[in-house]
């Protein structure tokens, strides 16, 4: 039966790259999560729109589902085939297709690399300003299909801020042209913004209009060590309220060993429970002087123990990768991953209530903090101990996930800040989503996908 419909497939499209060999089903198949078994019918390279609305119309006709496919970075299973799907992998087609000098606008398709983006923008003596640290390997079309956020949120909001327009291939085949880079448009449901973040259930973006915006005044970059966790939004306020932040990302001294063990230098000697690594405008010397009188208070008021301001490019990144080399630095552990928030005032009381639930439902596993604590994001990573086998760890820490899940309800915040629900986080949907909003979301992807080929069983059960 598929053997048939793969068959149809190449006779209707010949010039479609299609990849059915073992190793490209399991390369194309699995995302960073790790945790399923790759198992694609197989992977569809397609060159142009009219091939993505060919194969998602043959799709439509042999019930075949598609895994929309970027860089394959997600941590939610979001770009996971697993069930004998076809992978429509948009890799080839990553280019750039102009740029509006007037407008402000970088039109891109949608396989195209985020540290690519950049890279174009700046040739134009302008920024995207959405970045994070898979900005090598991560397509815009996955940042655009989890609605990514990143480091910069704090200044420039998350990828929905940035997208003009958006040509997108419905589950139906038919191709939407939204937005077209309107700044204004008042003219009822705005349908891009419902495709920025729904993981491939809506439609496949095929092409994106960027806005890009002018660089940023020189900045400085500073880690600073904490003595404790409250001090940890003492000193975000403090920050905030004297300088132009640019980033305030937070990790404890588990997360410090691990990068460290990984190959980044130490930047400040002794034991510290909490670090953050701050970027904010520092183009003058009335800037310069602002930061460190806010370090200074900070110190006088022991919310610092000790600080390094980077005096270079050079030593700027290396206080970055600190913070930046963190995952990598994790993954050999297996790391079942939570990707939480809140609103920035419920922090403090919201670190206080998981601290008490984490040591105590994780009393000898290892658990690393660290994220985008300035949005009130938190990316929580429990590590695998070697002795405990993989089932039962991920069933261990689903346990404490939904314990976690109505943590957050009771401070109203969300499942997944930035990552997406993919299938990680499908079973916790409902925690922070209320019963009436998943029902419309569900009468939302029929309309656009009714024979539900777009990803099914990402999002929803
Ligand atoms: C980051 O902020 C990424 O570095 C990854 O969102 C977070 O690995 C993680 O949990
Ligand atoms: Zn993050």
């Amino acid at each position: 039966m598929t053997d048939q419909a793969l068959a149809d497939l190449g006779r209707r499209l010949p010039e479609l790259r299609l990849l059915t060999d073992a190793g490209d089903l399991e390369h194309y198949g699995r995302d960073w999560t790790r945790r399923w078994t790759p198992a694609p019918l197989a992977i569809a390279l397609p060159a142009s729109v009219e091939e993505v609305q060919d194969v998602v119309r043959w799709a439509n006709e042999h019930k075949v589902a598609i895994v929309p496919s970027g860089g394959r970075t997600g941590l939610s299973g979001g770009a996971v085939a697993a069930r004998g799907e076809l992978v429509l992998s948009l890799a080839r087609m990553n280019r750039v297709l102009g740029f509006d000098a007037v407008d402000r606008t970088l039109t891109v398709q949608p396989g195209i690399a985020l540290e690519a983006v950049h890279e174009a923008a700046r040739t134009h003596g302008l920024i995207y300003p959405v970045d994070f640290a898979a900005r090598g390997s991560c397509s815009l079309g996955g940042n655009i299909a989890t609605n990514a956020g990143g480091i910069r949120v704090i200044r420039y909001g998350n990828t929905r801020e940035w997208i003009a327009g958006l040509k997108v291939v419905t589950g139906h085949g038919e191709l939407l042209d939204l937005n077209r880079g309107l700044i204004k448009n008042s003219s009822g449901y705005d349908l891009r913004q419902l495709m920025i973040g729904s993981e491939g259930t809506l439609g496949i973006v095929v092409e994106a209009t960027l806005r890009l915006t002018e660089p940023p005044p020189a900045s400085q970059v500073m880690l600073l060590a904490l003595p404790n966790m409250d001090a940890l939004m003492q000193v975000f306020a403090l920050f905030r309220e004297h300088l132009s932040l640019q980033a305030f990302e937070f990790f404890t001294d588990i997360a410090l060993k691990h990068v460290l063990a990984h190959g980044a230098q130490r930047a400040i000697d002794g034991e510290h429970p909490y670090y953050v690594v701050t970027e904010f405008e520092a183009p003058d010397e009335r800037a310069q002087d602002a930061a460190m009188a806010a370090f200074e208070k900070g110190v006088e008021g022991g919310l610092i123990s000790d600080g390094v301001l980077a005096q270079s490019d050079a030593q700027a990144a290396a206080l970055w990768r600190l913070r930046e080399g963190i995952t990598e630095s994790l993954a050999p552990h297996k790391p079942y991953k939570n990707d939480i928030s809140v609103r920035i005032g419920a922090v403090p009381a919201f670190l206080h209530d998981i601290q008490t639930l984490l040591a105590r439902e994780y009393p000898h596993i290892e658990v690393v903090w660290f994220g985008h604590i300035g949005d009130g994001n938190l990316h929580i990573n429990v590590l695998k101990p070697e002795a405990l086998s993989d089932a039962d760890f991920i069933a261990q820490c689903e346990h404490v996930t939904k314990l976690l899940a109505d943590t957050l309800h009771r401070h109203g915040g969300s499942i997944s800040a930035e990552h997406g629900i993919g299938l990680v986080k499908r079973a916790y949907l409902e925690s922070t989503r209320s019963a009436s909003e998943i029902a419309l979301m569900r009468g939302v992807r029929q309309v656009f996908d009714p024979n539900g080929i777009l990803n099914p069983g990402k999002l929803f059960i």
